[in-house]
């Protein structure tokens, strides 16, 4: 059963499996990096979460890609698979599990879940006709396509959403009734479970209409590289069904010890929303298992206006990024330049002019500033004294302070809605107004001889290295490393480092465990060097 699901079962957060037909790029890093902030951030909250990706390697995408190069498919998925470890290795994903659906768990959860969907009468035998696209694994209607010429001129049959060519197909295989589950899919669309609210629109319009049952087989004799339907080989299981299950996978399903599934996140780029919002949810009702609690939908990447992708080539090689931005300039490019909502433009010169601007001068900056040996010899939070604010500063400093202790919530609010570019913007803009209030007050115009000169110098310090210390934790799901630099510079100790039980600012409201008077740890130079723009636009593979 389910009744002791939830619960007790960390939160599971995913990203879609990525097909192995290429290499990554920076879309499918785009995901993995949205998934491990909202896994990071639960943890920095004291919430407990498990964090999976991985590798979609069956179907006829795969399978015609390894055809095309020579390779057997197994070999094939378990070079490209490890490129996507690699790369996720390498940016600090922090998953805590990487499915292959060619690994046997996987094989197993996808029987089992099968036969549970044969047993309780969703699947039967019968004859699909209609348009098949490869390159989206898409069973289309007539009325999803429409007829485009090629690049020679020749007339094809495309789909309408994604421009891919498609192919009738004709054939006997067999069905699951998802005809029957539009009721429950509405009940579920009310528990407001897709953001943002875009794309929640977008699915409940194409539920207003019939939805057809759908085919959830292939004959043996098209597909061959895939995982055979239990009861009847001649058949090998529709891709998507097969890929959705790994979310299952990753929960342990279908251990009998363990509650078959909990409340999971999914992120997901909107080029396969239908299959999150329409073919999972209704597979897991079917199945007797509660729908999935959040739908995490962003946009796409493009080059040059047109959407980065595999079969285009127009793709932005991550490892190339690194190269020139380092981890976590990449890291905080993507999330702070992406939106969920609408697409974004990946050129060089707008990485440059964003992390010179935000990493470089604002925060590198302010962290300097108030680190430097000359104005901060002692190399420590200095003590705040009440009563050194100067009269003219009070409503100057009241505001700051104000924004400063609305932060948390503010980002917050904007993590959990998907909004992360917003939350990045957020502290982005608090890092201004405290590099100008550290601007106006001037502390190393403040004479050390004057007593209330020299005590409101500690207390601009102190302020400042507050804040310092609040944006560095806030930054740390999106730029774990960066941000970790700070606090160790700062000398935040480890179990400081989180927004559980965590006071900041304490010395303003006269509380104790202020940090007044800790030490900062070693100086390691600068925070971020600056970019340099280049002519060159774009960085390409
Ligand atoms: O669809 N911009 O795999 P896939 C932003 N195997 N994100 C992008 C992107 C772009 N230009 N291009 C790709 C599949 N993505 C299936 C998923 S899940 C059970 C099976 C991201 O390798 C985005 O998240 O084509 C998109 O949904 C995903 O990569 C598709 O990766």
């Amino acid at each position: 059963g389910t009744g002791n699901s939830t619960g007790t079962r960390p939160h599971l957060i995913t990203t879609p499996i990525f097909y192995v037909n290429a290499a990554p790029h920076i879309g499918h890093v785009y995901s993995a990096l949205q998934a491990d902030v909202q896994h990071r951030y639960s943890a920095l909250c004291g919430e407990r979460s498990r964090f999976s990706t991985g590798t979609d390697e069956h179907g006829m995408k795969v399978q015609q890609a390894a055809f095309s190069l020579g390779l057997d498919p197994k070999e094939f998925c378990s070079s490209v698979s490890l490129k996507y470890q690699t790369m996720f290795n390498a940016l600090d994903i922090s998953y805590t599990d990487f499915v292959r659906t060619t690994e046997s768990r996987h094989i197993e959860a996808v029987n089992r879940f099968w036969m549970i969907l044969e047993e309780r009468g969703y699947i039967y035998k019968g004859t699909y006709e209609g348009w098949y696209c490869t390159s989206d694994e898409a069973f289309l209607s007539e009325g999803q396509t429409a007829e485009r010429c090629n690049s020679e001129g020749k007339k094809i049959r495309v789909s309408l959403e994604s421009g891919h060519q498609v192919h009738w197909v004709s054939e006997e295989n067999y069905m699951f009734r998802l005809s029957s589950l539009r009721p429950d899919l509405l009940q579920w669309l009310q528990t407001d479970p897709i953001h943002p609210s875009v794309f929640h629109r977008v699915v409940s319009h194409w539920l207003e209409e019939e939805l057809p049952d759908l085919s959830v087989s292939r004959q043996r004799s098209c597909l061959t590289w895939g995982i055979p339907v239990p009861s009847d080989s001649s058949h090998v299981i529709y891709v998507w069904l097969d890929a959705l299950v790994n979310y299952l996978t990753a929960a342990g399903y279908p251990d009998p010890n363990l509650a078959p599934w909990g409340p999971a996140t999914h992120l997901l780029g909107k080029d396969i929303l239908r299959f999150h919002a329409i073919y999972w949810p209704a597979f897991l009702i079917a199945a007797g298992l509660p729908p999935p609690q959040k739908l995490l939908v962003h946009s796409h990447w493009t080059c040059g206006g047109t959407k980065m992708s595999k079969s285009l080539k127009n793709v932005v090689d991550p490892a190339e990024c690194i190269r020139r931005y380092t981890k976590d300039g990449l890291r905080y490019f993507l999330l702070r330049h992406g939106a969920a909502e609408r697409d974004c433009d990946f050129t060089h010169n707008t990485v440059c002019t964003l992390l010179n601007s935000e990493l470089a001068d604002a925060l590198g900056g302010l962290l300097n500033r108030c680190t430097a040996s000359n104005i901060n010899p002692m190399q420590h939070f200095p003590h705040y004294h009440h009563e050194s604010v100067p009269t003219t500063t009070h409503d100057q400093l009241h505001s700051l302070l104000k924004n400063l202790q609305k932060l948390p919530a503010e980002v917050d609010h904007w993590i959990r809605k998907f909004q992360v570019n917003k939350a990045l913007e957020s502290i982005d803009a608090n890092i201004r107004r405290s590099n100008s209030f550290f601007q106006s007050q001037a502390p190393w115009k403040l004479q050390k001889g004057v007593e209330k000169e020299a005590c409101w110098k500690d207390s601009v310090l102190y302020l400042t290295l507050e804040s310092l210390r609040l944006y560095a934790t806030l930054l740390l799901p999106a730029v774990p490393e960066l941000a970790t630099v700070a606090l160790d510079r700062l000398g935040v100790p480890p179990n400081k480092r989180t927004l559980k039980g965590n006071s900041f600012f304490a010395a303003t409201r006269g509380e104790s465990c202020s940090f007044q008077g800790q030490i900062f740890g070693p100086d390691r130079g600068l925070l971020f060097p600056r970019l340099e723009r280049s002519k060159k636009n774009t960085v390409r593979i």
